[in-house]
């Protein structure tokens, strides 16, 4: 059954590709499963629809049948569950795979999010400067020991998997900043990823919503 995705109709990002949906179109195109987008302003992501969906009002959602699911990683695990090609057949090598996701999203995006919220809504506070140094060497810290593991090897464990779709998402968040270029391996790293045809597709196909939202609005 063809998979329904949430998306923003005008996404705050103008197509850079960094809000989450672009995560389980990246997924959905590695697993070469056909989907739908439905997008949601702002205004219909807090309505009584959408958050029967979601709970907390975001998008990315996912319907198919009578399944709906929020949160990314449940969703990205749920293509990988489903289909061939996100997760290896080896059980232990396939653990180690679902663990690299919960580290993307428990381990290294935190510590990412809090310096970016700081950036966007904190500048004025007299704390800012103080607060961001610290922010960022929490940032350093996890980049330095990914950096360690992820040594001279393409991927984080093996084949490409869908722990690395996960953790180049997050990199990305941090992307063209000086504190992803101190390590080239992981710049290289997310170079690879978005490399990968099934990543273009993916992105390619979030930048037309993007790209057909800002001519609507020049018209
Ligand atoms: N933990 C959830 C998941 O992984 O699915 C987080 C979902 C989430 O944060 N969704 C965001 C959202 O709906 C969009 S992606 N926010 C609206 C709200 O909370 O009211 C986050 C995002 C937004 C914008 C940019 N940007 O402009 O660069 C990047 C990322």
């Amino acid at each position: 059954m063809k998979p329904t995705i949430t998306a923003f109709a005008n996404s705050p990002d103008r197509g850079r590709g960094l809000a989450r949906d672009m995560r389980v179109r990246w997924a959905l195109e590695e697993v070469g499963q056909a989907y739908d987008v439905r997008l949601v302003t702002f205004k219909q992501m807090k309505e009584p629809a959408h958050l029967a969906l979601h709970p907390f009002g975001q998008i990315p959602t996912y319907e198919e049948g009578d399944l709906a699911l929020f949160e990314t990683g449940s969703i990205v695990f749920h293509i990988a569950s489903r289909h061939p090609g996100l997760l290896p057949e080896d059980a232990n090598a396939r653990a180690r795979a679902v663990t690299w996701m919960f580290a993307a999203l428990n381990t290294v995006e935190p510590p990412i999010l809090d310096r970016e919220f700081s950036v966007l809504v904190e500048r004025d506070k007299p704390w800012y400067a103080e607060r961001l140094v610290t922010q960022e060497d929490r940032v350093r810290v996890r980049l330095g020991e990914l950096s360690t593991r992820l040594g001279k090897d393409d991927w984080l464990d093996g084949a490409f998997s869908a722990g690395d779709l996960m953790m180049v998402m997050v990199l990305r968040r941090v992307g063209g900043t000086a504190l992803l270029k101190e390590h080239p391996n992981l710049c290289a790293y997310v170079a690879r990823g978005e490399a990968r045809p099934a990543y273009q597709r993916a992105f390619a196909n979030q930048l037309a919503v993007f790209t057909a939202s800002a001519s609507a609005a020049t018209r």
